[in-house]
């Protein structure tokens, strides 16, 4: 039984049942209807309308009276005025839509006909395949998204000679609204041509090309039709002018190299392509008695799991999924993963489907380097580039700043000026920082110095621009002003509730964060001495994370009583996950107040939603603490999975998936304080497992054996080398691997060696030290 499959043994009833596949620009939601096959299609650059100047005129005037009204604890009147002077014109981003259905009917199958139907994912290879028998005849079919010849590839097969007649069709809104034209190029292809609308927006193309062997095709009307054939390939391509001037003449280009190049070829350099990434890591939970569970379809699995049974089997295909998803959405050279990746099939989409950077944009990378899909990450740092111009814009007109910035979301622009009208998220300077930091953890993990010299100056100008943003406030200390605790509201002691704030938490505990990449990017590469004393002078001044009446960390500047106590934002722990402020020995009792923290949101309904669900499954992996983390594993599966697998916000939302995969990670292995943890949070539900190809910061891979709950072996790869701190439970001794020979032997769970450049080690568990 291979077991890196999502199976089913019926078609997908709806859009949360289909199965997605992607090239990290075209994605295909594959729904496996024998009669009508749909494959619901997504180029990621079609956004509707162009990039816009959405600033509002009167910001900076009126910025000072804000900043005043909020010192003055006038916060109605603050955000009031905020509402009118800060909110952009017109208030919302550009937001992202499909592309169309690709539909192909089968003449001559009839519903009731069809016996031994199965469709599956298979997602060690990067295929979707649907199969069955209709009139004694065993059909099958094939569809996948190839990376490196841009073309979605769909086969289908029958068992018997000439048994497939189908006609074939795209449609853009239900009656072809949102098409333009189609035009027949060959008696096998066809073109589409549409534009996205709205001003300055994307023209887009698309063509499908039909390689049938036997019977005959041609095209009738808009149709494309295929009568007897043995075997029929249909290679599908899109683009926009958002990326090339002349998106037809490629589209035509990809199609005919592909149908030139054959099926067999283009199948064997996707799976190659596919596979270079996703092999790279493994995890297996549970024992061999475990392992049954592969044998039922993958939404009865889930149904037993949120009925209470134990299938650890599903943890790791979840676990595999969100890497699979990555790989499937975020390429170098493509935009990053949206909120639903790159899979959408509404018009107007749940969030704009674009990509909101007070959480979610950040949660879809929290995997990218730990497990092992570094390059995946790259489409992150392009978007973070392209924002540097309008941010900077942004930084001057908004608040007279050097630097740039952004608010809570961005889109297919760059947008950084405000999004919407939300008091709880609207006014909130932080995005760019945060997405800064993810530049210093691929340097962190990859310790290439080249990169980070590549990258210094845009964590250096976003940090610039809180050089100039922020203001005194209480006790000598430096705020951001404007801001909020996205997207949480408080209650001032009066009754009255308020958003807008000064020095939230959680701005401080990302700014700390952002200073400090700063203060040591600039020492690893020997730039800027006197710039590093200055930033380390502000890091000194922001407020330090305080413990609040109920032993919780402070979630604002005064302990102020929380609106909604468990808000699916827990925005100031932001110090424990993905920062690294708290840790468990570094700062025991931050490491407590979180603690509490995350039980009182716990406690008043938190983590409804699937990304709220994922972050605390990091936050406790980060405590600590296995069991609460896997219990919230079994929450997110519970509750926030859609029979799909993927994450149901609700609705679907593909951040809990990657930030459920990166909690798992989270529990398996971890980098964050100085050492590499192994089983760190290992819950008493895998006893036995065994997890290859892990990343950690400082350069690291590992591999990590373990049998009834404690570490067996592990093997590490050091990339640069230098002193290297290993923390597991229990006693273990390290090994150079070539030599054998005994490099230390661990203390009160605790052991450190030098590590080579390049060099091998292995670490043995259960030695007595
Ligand atoms: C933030 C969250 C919502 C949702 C949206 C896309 O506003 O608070 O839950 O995830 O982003």
């Amino acid at each position: 039984m291979r077991k890196d499959r999502l199976w089913y043994r019926q078609p997908a009833a709806n859009w949360n049942e289909a199965l997605p596949v992607g090239n990290g620009r075209l994605g295909g939601m594959v729904f496996g209807d024998p009669v009508k096959e749909k494959i619901q299609l997504n180029e990621e650059t079609l956004w509707h309308g162009g990039p816009r100047d959405r600033h509002n005129p009167s910001a900076l005037e009126q910025l000072p009276r804000i900043r005043g009204l909020i010192r003055e604890g006038k916060v109605q009147e603050a955000q009031r005025l905020a509402l009118l002077a800060l909110t952009a014109v017109p208030e919302n981003q550009r937001h992202y839509t499909p592309l169309g259905d690709l539909t192909i009917t089968f003449e001559g199958h009839r519903s009731d006909g069809i016996r031994d139907y199965v469709r599956e994912l298979d997602i060690g290879n990067g295929i979707a395949r649907t199969e069955y028998t209709a009139d004694g005849i065993r059909y099958s079919r094939e569809v996948f998204a190839s990376c490196p010849d841009q073309v979605m590839t769909v086969r289908l097969e029958a068992d018997k000679p000439a048994a497939l007649s189908v006609t074939v069709r795209l449609l853009r809104g239900p009656k072809n609204h949102y098409l333009d034209r189609i035009e027949r190029l060959s008696p096998v292809s066809l073109c589409y041509r549409g534009r996205s609308g709205g001003e300055g927006g994307v023209d887009f193309r698309a063509v499908l090309r039909a390689e049938n062997a036997g019977g005959t095709a041609d095209v009738i009307g808009e149709y494309l039709v295929i009568e007897g054939a043995d075997r029929i390939t249909l290679y599908f391509a899109a683009a926009t002018t958002y990326q090339m001037d002349n998106p037809e003449e490629t589209c035509i280009k990809r199609t005919e190299a592909a149908a030139e190049r054959g099926y067999e070829s283009i199948r064997r350099a996707h799976v190659s392509d596919y596979r270079s990434l996703y092999d790279r890591v493994t995890l297996r939970l549970g024992g061999p008695e475990s392992g049954w569970q592969e044998a039922l379809p993958t939404d009865e699995r889930l149904r037993r799991v949120t009925e209470g049974e134990d299938d650890p089997g599903l943890v790791s295909l979840y676990f595999q999924y969100g890497r699979y998803l990555l790989i499937s959405s975020s390429r170098p050279g493509t935009l990053p993963a949206n909120l639903q990746g790159i899979w959408n099939d509404q018009m107007l989409p749940p969030w704009d489907s674009k990509f909101t950077i007070n959480i979610n944009t950040e949660m879809n990378y929290w995997h990218a380097e730990t497990c092992n899909l570094a390059e995946c990450h790259e489409p992150l740092f392009d978007l973070i580039e392209r924002m540097r111009e309008p941010g900077r814009r942004t930084a001057r007109v908004m608040y007279g700043c050097r630097g740039f910035t952004a608010h809570h979301n961005t889109d297919l622009w760059a947008d950084t000026a405000p999004q919407s009208s939300y008091l709880p998220a609207t006014y909130w300077p932080m995005g760019a920082a945060w997405l800064c930091l993810h530049l210093w953890e691929h340097y962190q993990f990859s310790q290439d110095l080249e990169f980070l010299g590549r990258v210094y100056n845009t964590l250096k100008e976003a940090a610039e621009f809180f050089l100039d943003f922020l203001i005194d406030g209480p006790d000598g200390t430096l705020v951001t002003c404007p801001s909020v605790s996205p997207e949480n509201s408080f209650v001032l002691p009066g009754g009255e509730t308020g958003c807008l704030t000064m020095g939230p938490s959680m701005d401080n505990q990302i700014l700390y964060a952002l200073f400090t990449a700063c203060i040591e990017a600039s020492r690893a590469l020997g730039l800027d001495p006197d710039l590093g004393k200055e930033w380390e002078r502000v890091r000194g001044r922001l407020p330090q994370p305080k413990i609040g009446r109920y032993g919780q960390i402070r979630e604002w500047i005064e302990d102020y009583e929380e609106k909604t106590p468990g808000h699916r934002h827990i925005s100031h722990l932001f110090g424990l996950h993905p920062g690294n402020q708290f840790t468990v020995r570094g700062t025991p009792e931050l490491a407590a107040a979180a603690r509490v923290t995350l039980n009182r949101r716990l406690a008043h309904g938190g983590g409804h939603t699937g990304w709220s669900r994922a972050w605390i499954i990091n936050f406790w992996a980060r405590l600590e603490d296995g069991e609460l983390a896997y219990e919230n594993v079994l929450a997110l599966l519970r509750k926030s999975t859609l029979p799909n697998l993927l994450d149901n916000h609700p609705p679907f939302q593909i951040d809990g998936n990657f930030g459920g995969t990166a909690g798992i990670a989270e529990m398996l292995l971890q980098s964050h304080a100085g050492e590499l943890h192994l089983l760190p949070a290992l819950p008493s539900a895998w006893p036995d497992g065994e997890v290859r190809g892990l990343r950690a910061r400082g350069g690291y891979e590992a591999d990590v054996f373990w049998s009834g709950g404690r570490l067996a072996w592990a093997n590490l790869r050091a990339r640069i080398g230098g002193p290297c701190r290993i923390r597991c439970a229990g006693t273990f001794r390290v090994y150079n691997a070539a030599g054998g020979e005994l490099l230390a032997v661990s203390r009160d769970g605790e052991a450190e060696f030098e590590a080579d450049k390049a060099g091998s080690y292995r670490v043995e568990g259960g030695h007595e030290g």
